[in-house]
């Protein structure tokens, strides 16, 4: 399946956004952290999970999906949230703890709810999974032709609820995709001690259901594999796996030292980027000019500075606001 000019487009100021979001947060995140890591000190407490590197498979699922398909991401989740559309704004200022954010300050950066752009994701490995499946059968029972999105870290292929998800999908005949991140990584532990097969995709025949592996960091390959699979969901033919191979640029998390991995590891990684290699992919096919390319850069980056802008300037919420909008008896 090949993109238009206008989804190339799409597609790469998504990614362009995401990266300048990602890299912009890793920067604002350290503020009052250092010289000896505080992880509770500057304007974002926490933890902090980015996914520099990882844009094409946000994007090059994302480019299938409506408003009204779901999306359940991870405990990384900027990407997939950029790329189906959540709000920047109320995005950044959530994860700065403030009362215009999504959750009013209250989920932070692991836990961005967006009910307007059917868009959830948390902190529990594999949580995502189950989560997407119980949104296709409300598609289904609804008679409706929307799709569910359920990403996850190929880390998580390992837990029980990635199985019982899939089994109960392909029972079911549902409407889901399921996207495994192969970042080859689940923190310290490389994929290949923790999983049994080469591929998550392989698993797909475990439950009679496509599974298929893009080996490459690559949008163009991540939207053939996603179309076909957003498209079978659609028309009722039920759910597919989707194991696409990716790169993380920074740690786990902010503050990591990376003692397990090799130093030139990322350097290495950096030489597929994904955004490089959407661009030049423009070029050569004279689909947009090095100039239209940088506007598109500078436009996802005008707007990732206003997000963060609104997130610094915003309000925290009301001390007598702390039991509202929480599960509580008496809270609404
Ligand atoms: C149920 C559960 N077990 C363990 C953890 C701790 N934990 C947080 S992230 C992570 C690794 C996840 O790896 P992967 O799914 O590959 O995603 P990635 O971080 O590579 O994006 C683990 C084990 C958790 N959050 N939830």
């Amino acid at each position: 399946m090949e993109p238009s000019t206008a989804e190339l487009l799409d597609m790469y100021e998504t990614m362009a956004m995401i990266r300048n979001f990602e890299e912009t947060m890793a920067r604002v995140y350290m503020e009052g952290k250092t010289p000896v890591f505080d992880i509770a000190a500057g304007p974002v407490p926490g933890e902090m999970h980015l996914a520099a590197g990882q844009e094409a498979v946000a994007a090059g699922v994302c480019a299938h999906l409506r408003p009204e398909d779901t999306v359940a991401g991870t405990h990384r989740a900027h990407h997939f949230a950029i790329a189906k559309g959540v709000d920047l704004k109320a995005m950044a200022a959530e994860i700065f703890g403030k009362d215009t954010g999504l959750s009013h300050g209250k989920g932070g950066h692991m836990h961005l709810f967006d009910p307007r752009a059917k868009f959830s994701c948390g902190g529990i490995i594999a949580a995502g999974l189950p989560v997407a499946v119980g949104a296709a059968l409300a598609a289904k029972k609804q008679g409706k032709d929307w799709v569910a999105v359920a990403f996850f870290g190929d880390g998580a292929a390992n837990q029980g609820a990635f199985h019982e998800a899939l089994n109960l999908a392909a029972v079911w005949r549902l409407p889901v995709v399921f996207v495994c991140e192969d970042n080859a990584w689940a923190i310290s532990v490389p994929k290949r001690d923790s999983t049994s097969v080469p591929t998550n995709a392989d698993r797909a025949a475990a439950y009679g259901i496509p599974g298929t592996y893009v080996g490459e960091n690559d949008v163009l390959a991540v939207f053939a594999a996603a179309g076909e699979a957003v498209a079978r969901a659609r028309r009722g033919d039920g759910p597919s796996l989707l194991e696409c191979r990716t790169d993380r640029y920074f740690g786990h998390f902010q503050g990591d030292p990376e003692l397990y991995r090799p130093k030139d590891e990322v350097v290495r990684l950096k030489e597929h980027d994904p955004l490089r290699r959407l661009s030049q992919h423009l070029l050569e096919t004279g689909r947009a000019t090095a100039e239209e390319i940088e506007e598109l850069g500078r436009r996802a980056g005008a707007r990732v500075e206003e997000a963060i802008a609104f997130a610094r300037s915003s309000p925290y919420p009301a001390p007598e606001d702390a039991l509202r909008h929480v599960f509580f008896e008496g809270g609404n």
